[in-house]
């Protein structure tokens, strides 16, 4: 039988949902007078938050949803903005703690579900510390991160001690989009920043800026997972080459090193795309033709996404046997992360 496992699907803990009750600047959620929630994202982008009794759901609404896509395995995730924006110490503890609760939700339906560890990488000497606690001692597979850290990313080298703690663990890192901190996209609210186009937007910026920052070359093993069919990235696969074989790059080892490879080798041997929130089947075999099977992974993106449309559509959709399998579980297996 072919086993389905899903590598984005999101759960809330108490401990985030407080801290963000709480956080008196942005991200911040707040509770309606009709009981419902809003999320203030970033500067004038905020959207009603109705998810978050489904996210909080670590038990058998979340099993019986499993059962009824026809998912085995969901590796968990904090949802977006995760822990990294918060204040270094808060975050720290907020993460701890969240990977503590989602550790104990792994324990009690062990063949269901597993876990990415949230981190506060502000701090980024112990948050390496956190995720090697997170991957030996609590099993976990990774680190499901973020787009942006409120007011950094990911591939400044203040955040290198994180990567080569990945690398040496030799776990992926789910990079995720969250709400935008680049201004031009916080201009029309939600609609432009959010999951239509912001999230996918930043989250390609900040694969290209890890690839255009040489850290590939630095952790040539580093293996980053993007969801939405690698956020558009397979379509830009000969495009991302083109100013490097103009010759139009000047490399100043100050700012942009020169790299020993194209953009696109590190976009093919070190990114794989997953399935989330994107019903296009010119983008599933867009994604196959340009990165392979090999490379692809199931996201369903639940609960901003539904686990049943995920799975019908990608059960709809013409590929062989051989590939299907990749897809539903061989390159989760190659990440380390088997059901
Ligand atoms: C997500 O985490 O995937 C997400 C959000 C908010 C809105 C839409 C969405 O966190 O897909
Ligand atoms: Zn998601």
């Amino acid at each position: 039988m072919t086993k389905k496992i899903d590598l984005e699907n999101h759960f809330a803990s108490e401990a985030w949902v407080d801290a963000l009750l709480k956080n008196e600047g942005l991200p911040r959620l707040r509770r309606d007078p009709d009981s419902t929630y809003t999320m203030d994202a970033a500067p004038g982008v905020s959207l009603p938050y109705r998810v978050l009794d489904t996210l909080l759901d670590l038990g058998e609404g979340r099993i019986a949803l499993l059962d009824r896509a026809g998912i085995d395995v969901a590796v968990l995730s904090l949802a977006a903005p995760g822990t990294e924006p918060f204040e270094p110490t808060l975050g720290a503890k907020v993460a701890r703690v969240t990977n503590d609760a989602l550790a104990e939700a792994i324990d009690k339906h062990p063949d269901r579900f597993q876990g990415f560890a949230t981190l506060a990488p502000k701090d980024a000497d112990s948050a390496a510390k956190e995720l090697e606690r997170a991957v030996k001692e609590l099993g976990f597979k990774g680190w499901n991160t973020h787009s942006n850290f409120g007011d950094s990313f990911i591939d400044e080298k203040r955040y290198w001690p994180v990567l080569a703690k990945a690398e040496e663990l030799g776990v992926p890192i789910y990079l995720h989009p969250t709400y935008s901190i680049v201004p031009q996209f916080q201009t029309y609210g939600i609609g432009l920043a959010g999951p239509s186009f912001g999230f996918g937007a930043e989250t390609a910026m900040v694969m290209m800026r890890l690839i255009t920052g040489g850290v590939f070359d630095v952790f040539p093993k580093l293996k980053i997972i993007l969801g939405h069919y690698a956020e558009g990235l397979p379509f830009m696969l000969d495009r991302v080459d083109r100013a490097y074989i103009q010759g139009h790059v000047r490399t100043d080892p100050a700012i942009a090193p020169p790299l020993k490879r194209m953009p696109s080798d590190y976009l093919r041997d070190n990114m794989v795309a997953s399935t989330s929130g994107n019903y296009l089947p010119a983008a599933v075999v867009c994604t196959r033709t340009t990165l392979g099977s090999r490379r692809m992974v199931i996201g369903s993106d639940h609960p901003f996404e539904s686990m049943d449309q995920c799975m019908n559509f990608l059960e709809a959709q013409p590929m062989s046997g051989e590939e299907r399998e990749d897809l539903y579980w061989r390159t989760a297996a190659s990440l380390g992360i088997g059901a």
